[in-house]
């Protein structure tokens, strides 16, 4: 028994419940801190998505809550780009922040995309 204090957590959080299996999802892999797993819409035959365990509202109120947490949502998007087979021939990792950029889920997550040719800049 350890008394370290539970993730933030917010009960109507879409991603929350994947993260604690109450909403199913194609998992692709996991960690103690993160999830992994495929999204629903894909923009790319990759599109992964990673998310902390914990709920911050986006990439950047996690990386200052939680830096350790944020590096490791960026290792493990590093690890599926390779397990994916995607690392070679170049992916995108984004977090979009806010409405204004498209971010439509208020919990932390960074998108992997790879497979086919990515456009730059972004649209
Ligand atoms: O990205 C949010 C992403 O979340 C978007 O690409 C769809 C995806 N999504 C939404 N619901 C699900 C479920 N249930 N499983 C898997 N993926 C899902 P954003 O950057 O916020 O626009």
């Amino acid at each position: 028994m350890t008394d370290q204090p539970s993730p933030p957590h917010q009960p109507d959080c879409l991603f929350c419940k994947i993260a604690s299996g109450d909403v199913p999802a194609t998992i692709v892999r996991e960690t103690d801190t993160t999830v992994a797993f495929r999204d629903i819409n894909p923009q790319a035959p990759t599109h992964v998505l990673v998310i902390p365990r914990a709920h911050y509202p986006d990439a950047a109120s996690l990386s200052a809550a939680e830096p350790a947490v944020a590096a490791d949502v960026l290792r493990e998007a590093g690890e599926i780009a390779a397990e994916e087979g995607v690392a070679e021939s170049g992916y995108r990792v984004v977090f979009n922040t806010g409405s204004g950029a498209g971010q439509t889920v208020f919990h932390a997550h960074a998108h992997v995309l790879g497979g086919r040719g990515l456009q730059w800049p972004p649209g």
